[in-house]
């Protein structure tokens, strides 16, 4: 028994043992019901090496029923019973245990293992979950074949879904049936799912390279097949993709995706039986945007994807989570880029890394891609292992290049199927595969923090030459060693020519930077010329360049690369904002009317140009933040522009209002600067003219893209009318939760004196449900995350509405809550009185009674 003073044991990569048994193969029968299932499983267990240890097996709020040894039940001296393991002291080299033991899927609302989520029973066990289902060694690197028999009533749970080939079905007394799959790929048992229900499904084929025919199918909620479509093509767009780039082709007979209500991630991998969050499977125009749109497109893709990269070959323990996530996030973002447009993909992945991965690296939580210490590995699945991760992968992929970078997947796939292997075993493959040496390259995979390049340049007019001067260094971790660095880069001469950067006549080139400071020379370049450094955000860094503004104005005008682009526009708001300096006003404004009188092309690239940096961007280039101050800036600088453009936001507005495109992908461009524009726009004090056309784009239209767009235009611009289009949306939509996460959504970000008070009400609203997590992430996650003068008032009572929802959460839904805490990390960071009124918090919760090991390990983390 633990006790409530027994504190969470931390777990280290350096003490990483291979197990002492295994378990090649699980036949697991589950009898479903609400509050007691009974799960019988039978374990082939061996002895792994000599020793005479015995045998630890994981279980979390379990019931143990009986336990017995190769058919003979154990007497009670001989195993041990405690609240996290099951040991049985001594067995032969090789048995076979069976052990049932109880559970209660009702009561469990903590969505790890197996719950019920509305009518259905279905199943989470990545990371550590599979331990709250039976008594197992819970840990990625025992691998075994299982054979699983589900038993429930047939009427009320028709589908009877698990991992692999459905091998046998019938019909029991008292109206039960069974049905019993069969999954011949040897797994971890984090890939395990079970799911019974009944839902409506949506069904496809597809003919693999090698013309095998593959079964998919969709589950989802009664009545909404035609909303999983965009999923359904999506899959097969994902499943020929990774044939055609990756020469890797699905390998069961079939893949079915199960779309639940009540998720706390995005979506599981688990083989051949994906679960996802309805969030990421459910759209049609009306109800969806083209955001959602794309989010589908790149999860589908993701769960696909680790097929191959988290499946077949997973991971030999926890520290190696980024081995899977970063590479699969490295994978979806080429596919969608590949989908879509390559600029606005980048933009947005650059962004988020900006606003959530860069100010984790700083905070007391920052861990390098492969963390060394875990109190709970659920908090773990970040934005650096995933997204910095993917960064890591990609800058191997720039030094590899395409060629070299598929022949290290090749090798990776040839030494390691069936494996559950190191971020280390990865690098291996690259460099032997490419006899590119990557030893000093993984420090990245040691160090945490975002490492700053400085760059200067001079250009010698005499010699046509120009020294470009590179240092770097790291503020959070400035006893780390110098990393690798990719830097690409181009010349644009100062009318805006490319300017070829070697004899070769390349456009651009990639520098390495791998000490701490190191000069790079250019010879024959006739003319002055302005470096475009870190080209489609080549390094997972901050850039400090003594780069003069009208030079980024023209990078912003004349750069190829839209990415280059949108990022020296960034560099230039963030300088106006953050110095309040406005001599290069006029250009700025002249930049953005020769953007609006030019709409042809990438229009969903303009309208990430007219985006100005939000405060969790800019946040991360100040030593300390004043919320209020850097709030007003931004809002300062929207009005000055939409004032002194609004003649042609209102222009722009109506030729792309009255654009007759047929084609989807333009048309996605044209809803996209639409929306900007008109949100531009309700900055301006033209409140008449914006008022009658967001109400007319509510009204007119039938998409969710556009109605969302008017809606948040009138946020901004007119009270009353945003509460008339509110209650019309309530009206619309309020029988589908998932909708109306965007209408709590919006709520939770205005900024007025009822905002705490109308937070309350809407918890108590008929569409709001505090035990599903994407309720909860909608209210109360928009207003944490995007509601700044509300969340951070001076009076704490933003700090105070966060710490009762997390101490509720505490009890219900540790791993929600732990990932709702997040803005109170950084405590350190902000002015007074915030700071002390967020520690007061964070304090508040170091004395909560049973804190769960997920908030325990980072408020602990926050206070030292
Ligand atoms: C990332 C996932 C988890 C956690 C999904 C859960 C997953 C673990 C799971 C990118 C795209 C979609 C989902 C996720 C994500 C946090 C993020 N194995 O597949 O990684
Ligand atoms: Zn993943």
């Amino acid at each position: 028994m633990t006790t409530t003073h027994d504190l969470p044991q931390a777990k280290y990569l350096k003490d990483y043992q291979s197990p002492d048994y295994t378990i090649s193969h699980i036949d697991l029968e589950a009898r479903l019901d609400d509050m007691s299932t009974q799960v019988t499983a039978i374990l082939d267990i061996e002895r792994q090496g000599n020793h005479q240890k015995p045998l630890m097996l994981d279980g979390s709020d379990l019931e143990l029923i009986s336990i017995s040894l190769d058919g003979i039940a154990l007497m009670s001296d001989q195993y041990v019973v405690s609240e996290t393991h099951l040991t049985v002291y001594s067995v032969p080299d090789k048995c076979q245990l069976r052990i049932v033991n109880q559970i209660s899927p009702v009561q469990n609302k903590s969505l790890e293992g197996l719950y019920k989520s509305d009518g259905a029973f279905c199943t989470q066990c990545e990371a550590e979950g599979f331990r709250r289902i039976t008594y197992y060694l819970d840990r990625p690197d025992v691998l075994a074949t299982y054979h699983t028999t589900i038993v429930a009533k047939e009427s009320e749970y028709p589908y009877l879904l698990s991992n692999g080939n459905l091998v046998e079905t019938g019909s029991l007394e008292q109206g039960y049936h069974y049905a019993k799959w069969e999954d011949p790929f040897p797994k971890p048992c984090y890939l395990f799912a079970l799911v019974a229900g009944n839902f409506d499904k949506l069904s496809d084929e597809f003919v693999t390279a090698s013309q095998r025919q593959v079964q998919l199918e969709i589950y989802v909620d009664q009545g909404n097949v035609s909303r999983a479509e965009h999923a359904m093509d999506s899959l097969k767009r994902s499943m020929r993709w990774d044939e055609e780039v990756y020469g890797l082709e699905y390998d069961l007979d079939r893949y079915m995706i199960v779309a639940v209500d009540f998720f706390n991630m995005g979506a599981m991998e688990n083989k051949g039986l994906n679960l996802f969050n309805s969030k990421y499977v459910l759209a049609d125009k009306k109800s969806a945007t083209d955001t959602d749109y794309h989010g589908i497109e790149s999860v589908i893709a993701h769960e696909y994807f680790h097929n191959w990269t988290g499946n077949r070959v997973t991971c030999r323990d926890w520290f190696q989570l980024s081995l899977k996530e970063g590479l699969t996030v490295f994978r979806d973002q080429e596919f969608s880029a590949d989908m879509g447009s390559r600029a606005v993909n980048r933009i947005q992945q650059v962004d988020l890394l900006r606003s959530r991965q860069f100010s984790e690296d700083a905070g007391p939580m920052a861990h390098p891609i492969r963390p060394e210490k875990v109190i709970e590995m659920n908090n773990f699945y970040t934005a650096t292992v995933y997204d910095k991760g993917a960064e890591v992968i990609r800058m191997i992929h720039t030094l590899l290049g395409q060629s070299n970078f598929r022949k290290g997947m090749d090798l990776y796939f040839e030494r390691h199927d069936g494996q559950a292997v190191t971020c280390d075993d990865f690098v291996q493959a690259m460099q032997d595969a490419s006899g590119i040496d990557l030893e000093q390259f993984k420090r990245w995979y040691f160090q945490a923090g975002t490492p700053t390049v400085s760059a200067s340049w001079k250009y010698d007019v005499d010699q046509n030459q120009l020294t470009l001067s590179l240092s770097q260094r790291n503020d959070s971790f400035p006893e780390n060693k110098p990393s690798v660095i990719p830097v690409k880069l181009q010349f644009i001469s100062e009318d805006g020519q490319s300017i070829a950067i070697n004899t070769q006549g390349d456009q651009s080139q990639v520098l390495i930077l791998n000490e701490s400071t190191q000069t790079f020379q250019f010879d024959r370049i006739e003319s002055p010329v302005i470096p475009v450094l870190f080209e489609g955000f080549s390094a997972p860094v901050k850039l400090e360049q003594t780069i003069p503004e009208l030079d980024l104005l023209r990078i912003v005008q004349y750069a190829q690369d839209g990415f280059a682009r949108w990022d020296a526009m960034q560099s230039f708001c963030t300088r106006v904002i953050l110095t309040g300096e406005l001599s290069y006003f006029d250009e700025h404004k002249s930049l953005y009317q020769a953007l609006l009188q030019k709409l042809d092309g990438d229009l969903e690239l303009y309208a990430e140009l007219l985006e100005i940096p939000d405060i969790q961007t800019l946040a991360e280039q100040v030593d300390e933040i004043d919320v209020f101050q850097i709030q007003s800036q931004i809002d300062a600088l929207k009005e000055s522009l939409a004032n002194a453009l609004s003649k042609e936001l209102i222009e722009a507005y109506h030729l792309l209002n009255d654009d007759k495109s047929q084609d989807e992908r333009r048309l996605v461009g044209v809803r996209a600067l639409k929306n900007q524009v008109l949100l531009l726009l309700a900055h301006s004090s033209e409140q008449d003219a914006i008022s009658e056309l967001a109400k007319l784009q509510y009204t007119s239209s039938d998409t969710m893209t556009e109605q969302l767009g008017a809606l948040k235009a009138a946020k901004v611009a007119n009270t009353s009318l945003f509460a008339e289009l509110m209650k019309d949306f309530d009206t619309r939509w309020q029988h589908d939760g998932l909708i109306m996460d965007k209408w709590f959504g919006l709520y939770a970000q205005v900024d007025d004196d009822d905002t705490l008070s109308r937070l309350e009400k809407l918890q108590s609203h008929r569409s709001y449900n505090p035990d599903n997590p994407n309720r909860v992430r909608a209210l109360i996650g928009q207003f944490i995350m995007n509601n700044p003068k509300q969340f951070h008032r001076p009076d704490g009572k933003g700090y105070a509405l966060l710490t009762s929802e997390l101490i509720r959460l505490n009890e219900s839904n540790p791993q929600v809550a732990s990932r709702l805490i997040t803005p109170l990390l950084s405590w350190k960071k902000y002015s007074q009185p915030q700071k002390k009124l967020m520690q007061m918090e964070l304090q508040r919760l170091s004395e909560v009674d049973n804190l769960s090991p997920d908030l325990y390990e980072k408020v602990e983390a926050a206070l030292s």
